[in-house]
């Protein structure tokens, strides 16, 4: 009958790519690339990104949008991104969030000629 064969679920992690979808300029996000966005910032799988989480994750957000920033920059982004898209208002980036996030991405990479001084 059933043969549990314990399909490996251990992951190699070699490679150390962290490959945003939006890194390669994409303006199309597919339910995939959020998923797996996600559950790459969602370290502990509860179903929010928040504190280090969040913190590894606007870093990385922000390093794609601006070569230079420091620590200032990286707390306005935080505030801005919070304001912008934590509909729920509890600091944590959930997956519907994390969506607007990226989709918000993907059109900047659009624009691109936003550039406020
Ligand atoms: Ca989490
Ligand atoms: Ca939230």
């Amino acid at each position: 009958m059933a043969s549990s064969e314990m399909s490996c679920l251990s992951s190699d992690d070699t490679e150390e790519e962290k490959m945003l979808p939006l890194a390669v300029g994409a303006t199309k996000l597919t339910k995939d690339d959020i998923e797996r966005v996600f559950s790459l910032y969602d370290r502990d799988n509860n179903g929010t990104i928040e504190n280090e989480e969040l913190r590894g994750f606007l870093k990385d957000l922000l390093e794609l949008v601006k070569k230079d920033y420091d620590a200032q920059d990286l707390a306005d982004f935080e505030e801005t991104i919070l304001r912008g898209v934590d509909y729920n208002q509890d600091g944590k980036i959930n997956k519907k969030e994390l969506t607007m996030i990226l989709l918000a991405l993907a059109k900047h990479n659009l624009e691109e000629e936003h550039s406020s001084a």
